[in-house]
């Protein structure tokens, strides 16, 4: 039974924060504060205190507000934007968001009015529909036994913040709520006009982003909980990965097939099996005889090396990890002090418990050894915890609190000294949702502790608001079927819209098994995914490349060509991800708001604001209808010109799928190359695709691709400009090259209009630069 709080009296300042307690038994306080010029925050507490002891930020940095936060990386003593307004006009804009505030004896819950036109996405990594409107579902991390489909109610990662968007009038909001327990999230199925979230416990902290459009909320939400760093360039190459390659020798079969068949490919992936019965940090001597060897031979190809870790870590006394942990007191222990232990993978383990900082460096500094041997990255799995041997009794679509830790497993963090960097010790049902990310955040500080010179790449399964700080994520398990193709994209699309850029699903499916056709129309969904890797679940066929031969082999070749082609424009996206939230792979109300159809698209998606990406996802299809928004819109392959603002029918032989370039945009692309690393991208091409009567512009970002001095701003912008007036065609480059400077001889200046196609190549290097066509 929820009791609605009203009545509520303003008893003045604390702070920042403006106050409110409830008049009626049982007392509580609303506090509310305006941070930046769109983002407020109202938290709920039950207590007629206002707690105001400090706490520590997730980046370790300190905040002023009275609790402690995994998923806020931004304290309110960094939020400049709001000066000095009148008490009286923070209150006014405050009050609007006092209201559906709800109290139950062990639960809280938000409840905010839905606009009759309101569509709901974000909300994380889910299937289903990309609107979230009209349905009801948990946020709650667990590995969904056998894979996923329509029906899963959560998956590995979960996140409690959704946008709000209203069609006709294109206005976009957004909701956080700060907690990594359980959310019952209801959008409009119990009452059509409301969207609640409900938790447990004595606190319930919203933050409310105000827009108004798609790209604001991002950045909004990403300026609260984070950004991406740029990953190492490789990382956005393709990538193989099997469960598993079993031995030295076959990783060196596979890579030296890809180069030799011409196979762009950057990284090769070693699942559990490379290791010594599981545990983590050893390697199976037997099968793997010489990792460095091994390791130096790839690289020298063009090549790297991912490995697994899970975090279920053996019992068993002889082995010098469970040793560790046992001696220093590392693992997750339930409230009675008795350890915590599952089934996984190596039998029975026991667990780190990541929300200490000292855990988070030990476990860091054991990659060490790792690194040492020349691996190059890390892909972090089962971390929602997923333990086993509840897996098999588990039943997904009834049952969402089994199969992973116990709620009442007591998570140390600060320990004794709550009002430290990790905080006070919290409840797994409270922190259930922040374990894989926090286990994300380990490794991700280990590889930049031990290798601070470079940009660590970490891949994690599990993870909630806030994990783009730390690490890429992959939307687990899928099936080899064409209903996967369709389900990945409003999947990955509002797991970008919830601040998680870099996104993928495994190519040609992990369960089951895959067929020629279906792994080529999952390499033409995954070319232009932000995250692309091949991989497949044991005992299945096969599903290399090469796999199926011709002409499969050659179209899924063509795929990821296209990639590679692309790569200047996907890694200038990526930068834009990691300096605004902007979502690489984008629905298409990103940026057509307005546009009711639009806003429905849901097999589609944009790269960037330029590219329209339309995969096959019917066996057999070799045509497709597509919704192209208002504009002019060019064929990728064909540079043919359609008219946009309804639907059309496109051909897409299997070697092709339809991709369209927007009117007025300029497309930076390179040479094919077998690694992104091989050559500088010379010559660089720059086409512009324009109507007979545009402007375009474009800022190319580059920078050395793989150190942190581009956080100094070691890197190279390049402006260009096109512009068409009737048979006037001039294009403009200005170079900006801040203690970068990419190796380049020319541009190649191809310009598309009104049917012509115009052409120049120009010497870089020059500074600005006028080009008449
Ligand atoms: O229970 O490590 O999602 O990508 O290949 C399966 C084996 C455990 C689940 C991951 C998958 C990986 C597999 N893992």
């Amino acid at each position: 039974m929820f009791t609605e709080l009203s009545k509520l009296s303003f008893q003045g300042t604390f702070g920042r924060e403006y106050v409110w307690q409830t008049a009626k038994k049982p007392n509580c306080l609303l506090a509310g504060t305006i941070l930046g010029s769109q983002v407020l925050r109202v938290r709920l507490l039950r207590s007629s205190r206002l707690d105001n002891t400090r706490y520590q930020l997730a980046d370790g940095g300190a905040g002023t507000l009275p609790y402690h936060s995994w998923i806020v990386a931004k304290g309110d003593e960094q939020w400049h934007e709001t000066g000095q307004l009148e008490e009286a006009i923070v209150r006014s804009i405050l009050e609007p968001y006092l209201q559906g505030w709800a109290i139950a004896p062990d639960a809280l819950r938000l409840t905010r009015p839905l606009a009759s036109e309101e569509r709901v996405f974000g909300l994380g990594e889910r299937t289903g529909t990309m609107n979230k409107r009209g349905q009801a579902f948990p946020i709650w991390n667990i590995d969904p036994h056998k894979g996923h489909g329509p029906r899963t109610v959560t998956m590995y990662t979960s996140i409690p913040f959704y946008l709000g968007l209203t069609l006709n009038d294109g206005r976009a909001h957004g909701v956080l709520l700060d907690h990594t327990g359980r959310v019952d999230v209801d959008m409009g199925n119990s009452n059509g006009s409301a969207a609640s979230m409900t938790v447990q416990g004595d606190s319930l902290i919203a933050y409310f982003f105000t827009g108004p459009t798609p790209a604001d909320v991002l950045k909004q939400y990403t300026e609260l909980t984070g950004r991406m760093p740029m990953p190492p360039r490789w990382s956005m190459g393709h990538h193989q990965c099997r469960w598993s390659y079993l031995s030295q020798k076959q990783i060196h079969q596979i890579a030296t097939r890809m180069r030799e068949r011409n196979h762009p490919c950057d990284a090769i992936w070693l699942d559990i099996d490379y290791t010594d019965e599981y545990r983590n940090f050893t390697w199976n001597t037997s099968t793997f005889p010489d990792p460095e060897q091994m390791i130096s031979e790839l690289h020298a190809q063009g090549m790297h090396l991912v490995t697994i870790i899970d975090p279920g870590t053996k019992i068993d006394k002889h082995y010098a990890v469970y040793q560790q942990g046992i001696e220093h007191d590392y693992f997750c222990r339930f409230q009675n002090g008795e350890l915590f232990t599952g089934t996984v993978w190596p039998g029975a383990c026991v667990f780190p418990d990541y929300s200490q900082s000292r855990v988070r460096d030990w476990w860091g500094n054991l990659y060490q050894p790792l690194l040492q041997q020349g691996v190059d990255a890390m892909w972090n799995d089962m971390n929602e915890p997923a333990v086993t041997n509840l897996l098999v009794h588990d039943e997904p679509t009834a049952e969402t609190k089994t199969n992973t830790m116990s709620d009442d497993v007591l998570h140390q963090a600060g320990r004794e000294q709550p009002t430290g960097i990790d905080g006070p010790p919290t409840l797994h049902k409270f922190y259930h949702n922040a374990y894989g990310m926090e286990m994300a955040r380990a490794t991700y500080e280990g590889l930049l502790h031990l290798r601070p010179d470079s940009r660590p790449f970490v891949l994690t399964r599990s993870g909630t608001a806030g994990v783009q700080r730390y690490a890429a994520l992959w939307t687990g398990d899928n099936t080899s079927q064409w209903a996967d193709i369709l389900m990945a994209m409003p999947m990955c699309m509002n797991i970008g819209m919830s601040g998680v850029a870099f996104v993928g699903v495994d190519i040609g499916g992990f369960w089951g098994a895959s067929n020629g056709e279906l792994l080529v129309r999952f390499a033409q969904l995954g070319a232009l995914m932000p995250f692309c890797r091949n991989h497949n679940a044991m005992g299945n066929p096969d599903q290399e490349p090469w796999s199926f031969g011709e002409p499969f082999e050659s179209a899924y070749r063509s795929a990821i060509e296209t990639r590679y082609r692309l790569m200047p424009y996907l890694y200038t996206l990526f930068h834009e991800a990691a300096s605004s939230g902007a979502p690489i792979m984008r629905p298409l109300y990103y940026h057509y708001p307005q546009d009711e159809q639009a806003g429905g698209v849901e097999d589609a998606f944009l790269v960037g604001e330029s590219l329209l990406s339309a995969p096959i996802y019917e066996q057999g299809a070799t045509s497709r209808s597509v919704y192209l928004p208002a504009g002019i819109w060019f064929d990728y392959w064909t540079g043919d010109e359609y008219p946009g603002g309804g639907w059309n029918t496109f051909t897409a032989p299997l070697e092709r799928w339809p991709l369209f370039i927007r009117a007025n945009s300029i497309l930076p692309s390179g040479p094919v190359m077998q690694f992104v690393d091989q050559y500088p991208t010379e010559p660089l091409t720059l086409t512009c695709h324009m109507a007979t009567d545009g402007l375009a512009t474009y800022t190319l970002y580059e920078d050395d691709g793989n150190s942190l001095a581009y956080q100094q701003g070691a890197s190279a912008r390049t402006d260009i400009s096109c512009r068409v007036l009737k048979d006037f065609v001039t294009v403009e480059i200005e170079e900006h090259f801040d203690n970068y400077r990419p190796s380049r001889e020319e541009y190649e200046v191809i310009v598309h209009t009104g049917g012509r196609t115009l052409q120049k190549k120009v010497q870089a290097g020059q500074g600005k630069m006028v080009i008449r066509l």
